[in-house]
């Protein structure tokens, strides 16, 4: 086994008696009827030696119907499954008011057996709190991911639209099991040729793919478009040449694939063009592409990711302050994307202030997948948790009110609502470059699903399907999986620390990096470290960032007493002699945490190599290779990091502690020019 199947190992133990096929019948030849019968006939393994015939059909079944079940909150998407009589037989009937949850129904039929639950007494209901459940591929035309760590592009470019790889409907089934509706093919920082006649036909392609999945597809639009592929001499939104082209465009899009989703936009951020550049408003440039996509039913995902070089503002405020004016402001078919801190996929963030400040503003939120600040593919770092404490963030603006509810639209009642996951998926046998990186893409459709569901739970069904669901693999596997990404935080940024990462690649520890152009690209910008103390003061005395949050928690935040500690050093500069609740000086925390990261990491070589008789070989011996190189390297972090605060404070380590393996001008001479994933 190389990883290939994901979790949709279909698997039972070889030893395991031969099977009936269990009887499947779809009412109605849809296409996805057709992919979902197919499914469970694939899994027919699963469902033991006499397996009830299987229906699916919708609501609108005759025989659905006379049931009278109470289908109708399931929604467009959910689903139901259980036992019924129909025509005096025993019946498993996955149901929903639509093909597609059918789709997913049948799916968490297959969950729930290869999760080991058993059929008798079956009943499953759900259905997405979440209505955009979108990976966002930074995938260049070229083949080359941005970010990306498991291989080239999925998306075969050259050979599209002739050639559908069957890869292609791999991948569709893959999100379609986790929920996952909607992908966007092409790199944010985007070329206008994605929106050539050419192009178009590439993607209505993979669109076609798609659909039977429930997938849509949507494009990453280049703002300059007009000018670069129309022969227009601006791309100012309000110029109304400019919006004539779009809608032609769009038009065209639309013509090919008449179910396309919509643009997502990353605009005056890092260089890309965008509505500034004609001194017009955010709102004013995405109102625009979604008058154009309107007619059509499509809607427009505008990122928050702004900060500008001539902006001499804290980088984590910027998106704020430019946004939050700008709320109640958008078309009703815009969404506004927003990262999950406010400043870029850390290991560890506090969440985005923007989250409960627009409350006239439909938000999704964007997480990364793909790990380009946590260890690249090599690390093993399971994100359900930093998912879910994100999600589980409250915002204090109203009593109990998480970040969850408002990504899932329930406090500020709006039914438009997104989470975007930057994809971790390339050419690579595994897809996500090992196997414990499938973990990241799986919680991120699951969690996009039901924000509320937890990381553990997550990572038992994800386990269980992807070895065995077998408590003997379940238990040790899952203990790893949910402290690895605190491990990771430990040994790269402890205690609030952030972006000591090395320059472009953001591959090892650089946190002495000073001489870069823009301030907010050098690490020392982050840490502000000197000799008396550590950290960027984001209080009063300093950017005053913690005023974007609700007064409550902005309260909290300003006082580094009744800060959490884990984001201590992300809001305050304190002395390294400051008392932690352990007892320990700052220092002598850090270099604890520094230490336990690494040791977590030891440990979680050892619950590996215990495993070895309970996982296939291929699997095993990948994991158990990466498994040692994130050792080397999270003691490479370690011994970097201390080398350079101990240049900065002068400070001998705590007793006992182990000095650097080598100089501060070893570890600064390290480079990396070929590092996976870098812009060009
Ligand atoms: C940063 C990445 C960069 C992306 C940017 C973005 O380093 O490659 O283009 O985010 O989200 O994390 O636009």
């Amino acid at each position: 086994e190389d990883g290939y199947d994901l979790w949709l190992r279909y698997h039972t133990p070889a030893a395991t008696p031969v099977r009936n096929v269990p009887a499947v019948e779809a009412r109605g030849d849809t296409p996805t009827l057709r992919v979902a019968a197919e499914e469970l006939r694939h899994g027919a393994v699963l469902f033991g030696t006499s397996p009830p015939p299987i229906l699916l059909a919708t609501a609108s079944d005759r025989d659905v119907a006379a049931l009278r079940l109470p289908l109708a909150a399931l929604g467009d998407e959910g689903y139901r499954v259980g036992q019924v009589t129909i025509g005096g037989r025993r019946t498993l009937l996955v149901t929903a008011n639509t093909d597609r949850g059918v789709l997913y129904g049948s799916f968490a039929l297959l969950r729930h057996l290869q999760t080991g639950g058993s059929i008798d007494r079956i009943a499953l209901t759900s259905s997405p709190r979440v209505k955009l459940r979108v990976l966002n591929h930074w995938d260049n035309l070229d083949g080359v991911v941005e970010r990306g760590y498991a291989g080239a592009s999925l998306w075969d470019w050259w050979t599209l639209p002739d050639f559908r790889d069957p890869r292609y409907t791999d991948y569709a089934r893959a999100n379609a099991s986790i929920g996952i509706n909607g992908t966007v093919l092409n790199n944010v920082n985007a070329k206008a040729d994605s929106l050539t006649a050419p192009y178009i036909a590439k993607a209505a392609a993979l669109a076609d793919v798609f659909r039977p999945y429930g997938i849509k597809v949507y494009l990453s639009a280049r703002f300059s478009a007009p000018i670069e592929i129309g022969g227009l001499k601006t791309a100012d939104p309000l110029d109304p040449q400019v919006a004539a082209w779009w809608k032609a465009k769009t038009d065209e899009i639309y013509r090919s694939i008449p179910d396309f989703g919509g643009f997502l936009v990353k605009a005056n951020s890092e260089g890309q063009p965008g509505p500034r550049d004609y001194h017009r408003s955010h709102a004013d440039g995405a109102n625009m592409l979604a008058a154009a996509v309107a007619p059509h039913g499509g809607i427009v995902m505008w990122r928050a990711f702004v900060y500008a070089e001539t902006d001499p503002d804290d980088r984590a405020k910027q998106a704020y302050t430019e946004f939050k004016p700008l709320d109640g402001t958008f078309a009703k078919n815009v969404i506004v994307q927003v990262k999950n801190g406010a400043i870029d996929f850390q290991p560890r963030e506090p969440f985005h202030p923007l989250f409960g400040a627009m409350p006239r503003t439909p938000l999704m939120i964007e997480f990364q997948i793909t790990k380009e600040y946590l260890g690249f593919a090599t690390h093993l770092a399971y994100l359900g948790p930093m998912f879910a404490e994100t999600l589980a963030s409250e915002t204090m603006r109203t009593p109990g009110e998480t970040v969850a509810d408002v990504v899932d639209g329930s406090v500020e009642g709006h039914t438009l609502t997104g989470m975007a996951g930057v994809a971790n998926i390339g050419r690579d046998r595994d897809w996500a470059g090992s196997t414990f990186n499938q973990a990241n893409w799986y919680a991120f459709g699951r969690m996009a699903w039901d924000p509320t569901l937890g990381a553990a739970p997550v990572a038992r069904e994800w386990a269980a399907m992807t070895f065995a669901p077998s408590a003997k693999i379940v238990d040790p596997v899952v203990a790893m999986m949910m402290g690895s990404r605190e491990a990771v935080v430990d040994y790269m940024t402890p205690l609030g620390l952030s972006h000591v990462m090395a320059t472009g690649h953001h591959y090892g520890p650089a946190p002495w990096v000073a001489d870069l152009k823009r301030p907010e690209w050098n690490p020392v910008y982050y840490h502000r470290a000197d000799k008396a103390g550590i950290g960027f003061d984001r209080t009063k005395t300093g950017s005053n960032a913690v005023a974007q949050y609700a007064p409550a928690l902005a309260r909290t935040l300003a006082d580094p007493a009744t800060t959490p500690e884990r984001d201590l050093l992300w809001f305050h500069h304190v002395s390294w002699d400051r008392r932690m609740a352990s007892g320990r000086t700052l220092w002598a925390e850090m270099v604890h945490d520094y230490d336990s990261g690494v040791g977590y990491v030891a440990d979680m070589r050892r619950r590996w190599d215990a495993l070895k008789p309970q996982v296939d070989a291929e699997r095993w011996a990948k994991t158990a290779t990466y498994l040692a190189v994130q050792e080397r390297e999270a003691r490479w972090w370690r011994d970097a990091s201390l080398a350079y605060w101990m240049s900065v404070n002068g400070r001998p380590l705590p007793a006992g502690a182990a000095a650097p393996a080598h100089d501060l001008a070893w570890y600064k001479a390290q480079h990396f020019p070929y590092a996976p994933g870098n812009p060009q």
